[in-house]
């Protein structure tokens, strides 16, 4: 098969739940200690991969983490047992889900080698993300094991934040051609932090042999990220040559948008007016946290949270965009709404490879039938609802683990259990 475009989607694991763990994510904050509903937010993940296959795409998935992480918490001399609730809250965490997070991809027409490159992102400004690399790293060595095709780096070290491909963005008149790839880093974020750091940014594309000439480096805009865009995928989201974005997502609008055109003169930018959509109006709706996916028939689809459909300005703005655009035919609303009560819409639910599926390890693709399966341990495993009381409760790490495992050995992945 050519290259094609494959979506990982992180499964929502079952310690899902509200902690308000992420600052300057405004879902997760304003969500803190609400009743969280595990079995049916991860089937709400699936009904989405199953909308995509659908519409005959190529999905794939990665498992949840083991939660508690107990020898995460054993590096920090704790134990989940007598852990204080704000550090097993962190290690209870399903945030692993948003799979946009879990490594940058640089696909094979871009890099020097030829090979597809990964680098496992270090997430480690959140102390709740901080430890999800490790499992990750391991996942992504059995889906891309085929040395030939595939190059999996382990994260950069820190002091350096990475926060994977939700930060970066692939430009390219068509997925074989060589694309260039936007790295978009934080400077400035006034009360929020900073998750991406250029020093992160400009290793990852070292490591991937990109080449320099095609590669561009893009300050995101200091109000984008304290109005509460904490990744650049709040505010923008690219496929092929077409860049949707949001007026104020980059600190240089101008500059930017030259340089893009510089590099790739077939680029059709598509921008929101901040007079149209606010950039209040487009966090809280995630408008841009959608998959903007090529369809088979041609053309272009926007997979898009429902919350966007609810707001008036932004599904106004679109339906004209759809009647006038041309390359973008199709708005698809997905409920996605657990994820979404912590800031994840549903481009943060997915990794997206551009690869040939038959170099991928296909117990990590799947099918309807194998989407059956998940849905299955999901329904009878997966714990019902999670209040903040519930974290310490020894029965539900129980009812976690027995969940991860049955998934496991469902998908024929035992090596991870
Ligand atoms: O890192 N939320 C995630 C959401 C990640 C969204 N991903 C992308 N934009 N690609 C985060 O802030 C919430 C955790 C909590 O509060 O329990 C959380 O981690």
């Amino acid at each position: 098969m050519p290259l094609t475009e494959i979506n990982f989607d992180g499964l929502v694991g079952p310690s899902h739940n509200y902690a308000g763990l992420s600052l300057g994510n405004l879902a997760s904050s304003s969500n803190a200690g609400a009743v969280s509903h595990p079995r049916d937010a991860a089937l709400q993940g699936v009904e989405k991969m199953r909308a995509n296959l659908g519409l005959g795409l190529t999905q794939g998935l990665l498992l949840p983490q083991r939660r508690p992480n107990k020898r995460w918490l054993t590096t920090l001399g704790a134990r989940a047992a007598k852990a204080e609730p704000v550090l097993l809250a962190n290690a209870m965490s399903a945030s692993a889900m948003w799979a946009a997070n879990a490594a940058t991809v640089s696909p094979a027409p871009d890099t020097r080698d030829g090979r597809c490159h990964l680098t496992v992102a270090n997430l480690m400004t959140m102390p709740h993300r901080s430890h999800e690399w490790r499992e990750t790293l391991a996942q992504l060595r059995i889906a891309f094991a085929d040395e030939t095709h595939f190059a999996v780096h382990p994260p950069v070290p820190p002091p350096f934040g990475d926060e994977g491909a939700a930060n970066h963005m692939r430009l390219a008149s068509g997925h074989a051609a060589p694309g260039i790839e936007v790295f978009v880093y934080g400077a400035r974020g006034g009360a929020f932090p900073v998750r991406q750091r250029l020093e992160a940014c400009q290793a990852v594309a070292r490591l991937h042999r990109l080449d320099p000439e095609r590669v561009l480096f893009v300050q995101q805009s200091e109000r984008a990220i304290a109005g509460g865009a904490f990744h650049n995928d709040v505010v923008a989201v690219a496929n092929e040559n077409l860049l949707l974005c949001h007026g104020q997502a980059f600190a240089d609008r101008d500059g930017v948008f030259a340089d893009f055109r510089r590099l790739l003169p077939d680029i059709q930018i598509v921008e929101v007016p901040a007079s149209r959509v606010p950039l209040e109006t487009a966090i809280r709706s995630y408008l841009f946290n959608s998959q903007l996916v090529t369809l088979p028939e041609g053309g272009m689809a926007l997979v898009l949270p429902t919350e966007s459909r609810d707001e008036l300005a932004v599904w106004s703005w679109l339906e004209e965009l759809v009647a006038t655009n041309g390359a973008i035919r199709r708005l698809i609303p997905v409920d996605v709404r657990e994820s979404m009560a912590n800031g994840g819409g549903p481009a943060c639910l997915r990794l997206r490879v551009l690869a040939d599926p038959a170099h991928v390890d296909p117990r990590f693709l799947v099918d309807n039938a194998r989407l059956d399966r998940v849905a299955e341990v999901i329904a009878a495993r997966w714990p019902e609802a999670i209040d903040s009381e519930r974290l310490a409760d020894r029965s539900l790490w129980a009812e976690i683990e027995t969940a991860r495992t049955e998934l496991c050995r469902a998908l024929e992945l035992d090596e991870l259990v």
